[in-house]
């Protein structure tokens, strides 16, 4: 995955030829497009492919699961183009060390502490355990919340040079720039990109956002 704008898109658009426009207008600004369920129950998992053509896609299935579902998923994504594929770390160490065999070459990024209120309730508790465990397990990265800034500088101490994604940025409240400078690699944006009216305008004021705290 590319390392420029520092910005990913969540694609959570579930009209199909809309979301496919805006992933065209704003390819060359994002380094990555993430898909979650809502695009594939809408349109199919032929659209891992057709958005793997533009961008680098990662499949964002939050996998939870035990080792030979979380394989067979994490290969059916693979095979359909995903360069990276986000599961959940609760599910313990066979079955992220499961998934990470499964991608081959392709990412697995697993989910620490959750961005929305709820994620306190429980994630939080165990976010940096989580993280170790990720790390031990081999995975490229982890997702970290950035509606708590906070957060994402503790899981930066436990990962060292690990990657960190962190959503919730725009419409949950969080700010890229403060997620970046916590320790971010990438900040991931969803409706404040694609429910924008200007989608490529909306990017461009993320990237730009992003980049002056690099
Ligand atoms: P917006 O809130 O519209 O920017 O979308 C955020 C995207 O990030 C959605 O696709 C969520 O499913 C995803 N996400 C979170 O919002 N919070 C998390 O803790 C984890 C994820 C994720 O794994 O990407």
């Amino acid at each position: 995955m590319k390392k420029d704008s520092r910005l990913v898109l969540a694609l959570d658009e579930t009209d199909g030829e809309k979301a496919l426009a805006v992933a065209e207008s704003v390819s060359d600004i994002v380094d990555a497009i993430k898909i979650n369920w809502p695009l594939v129950l809408s349109e199919g998992p032929g659209m891992i492919t057709r958005l793997s053509e533009m961008s680098d896609v990662i499949c964002d299935f939050k996998v939870a699961d035990i080792p030979n579902t979380v394989r067979l998923i994490v290969e059916n994504a693979v095979s359909r183009g995903a360069s990276a594929v986000i599961v959940h770390a609760f599910t313990g160490d066979d079955s992220l060390r499961a998934a990470v065999e499964a991608a081959g070459d392709a990412e697995i990024y697993a989910v620490t502490e959750m961005s929305h209120p709820g994620g306190k309730m429980f994630t939080a508790k165990h976010a940096e355990e989580m993280a170790r465990l990720g790390v031990e397990c081999g995975v490229s990265g982890f997702i970290a919340p950035a509606t708590r800034p906070e957060r994402i500088a503790a899981i930066r101490q436990v990962i060292g040079d690990l990657k960190i994604l962190s959503p919730g940025v725009g419409a949950q409240g969080g700010k890229a720039s403060d997620a970046i400078r916590s320790g971010a690699d990438y900040a991931i944006v969803g409706r404040a990109i694609y429910g924008s009216e200007d989608p490529k305008g909306a990017a461009r004021a993320f990237a730009e956002d992003i980049r002056t705290a690099l």
